[in-house]
């Protein structure tokens, strides 16, 4: 099987320091998350910034700060920028950290309710934000919520929006979103097998990202069927029931020890460069 691509995103736009004490808001604090991280076997680095106050952000010069701070902590990390931010952030301040550059960036396929709230992803906002990825050489990683999103990135591939190979993040558990449900994920991977088929098109890169209480058995269930797995605070704040994770690393030692146990390689930074086919930043 292909190595084990593990993603962490460190900090999110909705995780609070009152909730998880330990979670990197300042772009020091995100440098050394990141270092950990890289150093525990994760390979992408999925990039959220904050404020100092705490308060999300989609600033230019923060993400700037950020990413600086990363590369000379985690020199050999991939940075994946969010352009999903918070929610209600306009689609203008989502697309700011494209101007950076950066080797991969998220792209949502589409709204759904996202707890309380509306996560919008206008059709329109979508194809801009995946022509200007592919203008600037970014990775486009496809952040899908439920089925009918993962149909969508086919249909733009077809349109020659999105570029073949895709890669899909399976983000299981938002409240309004699919669960992560074991019948969910085989529900995605077979789903995305059978339309890649049909289609004749390159099968697609997959990653799942459990959410909550979702994230240890999914990580372990696509480690066993060939995907990669994203853990960090940004999905999850807690390493067992009741008991707050001590950094974002604790959380990738443990995926790495399960992949270990069952016999799956875990790629290194550059390795899941050549799987993913990235431009060097
Ligand atoms: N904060 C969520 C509303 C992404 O990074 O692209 C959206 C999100 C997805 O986090
Ligand atoms: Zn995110």
């Amino acid at each position: 099987m292909e190595p084990l691509i593990i993603t962490c995103a460190i900090t999110g736009a909705e995780t609070t320091k009152e909730r998880q004490p330990n979670l990197p808001v300042t772009p020091a604090e995100q440098a050394k998350a990141s270092q950990e991280c890289i150093d525990a076997g994760c390979s992408i680095i999925h990039l959220h910034v904050r404020e100092d106050d705490g308060r999300p952000s989609q600033r230019l010069e923060r993400f700037r700060e950020a990413i600086e701070a990363i590369r000379a902590k985690a020199p050999r990390a991939i940075i994946q920028i969010s352009t999903g931010g918070a929610v209600g952030e306009s689609i203008e301040n989502r697309a700011l950290p494209l101007d950076l550059q950066p080797e991969m960036a998220s792209l949502n396929l589409g709204t759904l309710n996202f707890g309380d709230d509306v996560f919008l992803n206008h059709p329109r906002d979508i194809v801009g934000l995946a022509k200007r990825m592919q203008d600037a050489g970014v990775m486009p990683e496809l952040e899908v919520y439920e089925a009918g999103m993962l149909e969508t990135g086919f249909r733009y591939a077809k349109q020659g929006i999105l570029r073949q190979p895709m890669h899909y993040q399976f983000v299981l558990g938002v409240p309004g979103g699919m669960s992560g449900e074991p019948e969910n994920l085989f529900h995605m991977v077979s789903l995305l097998e059978k339309l890649s088929r049909t289609h004749g098109m390159k099968t697609p890169h997959w990653g799942v990202a459990g959410i909550g209480r979702y994230q240890l058995p999914m990580a372990a269930q696509a480690i066993l069927l060939g995907g990669h797995v994203r853990v960090g605070f940004e999905d999850n704040i807690f390493y067992s029931k009741g008991e707050i994770a001590k950094s974002n690393a604790q959380l990738v030692e443990r995926v790495v020890r399960l992949a270990k146990e069952l016999g799956r390689p875990v790629a290194t930074p550059e390795q899941a460069r050549q799987i993913l086919g990235l431009r060097q930043a």
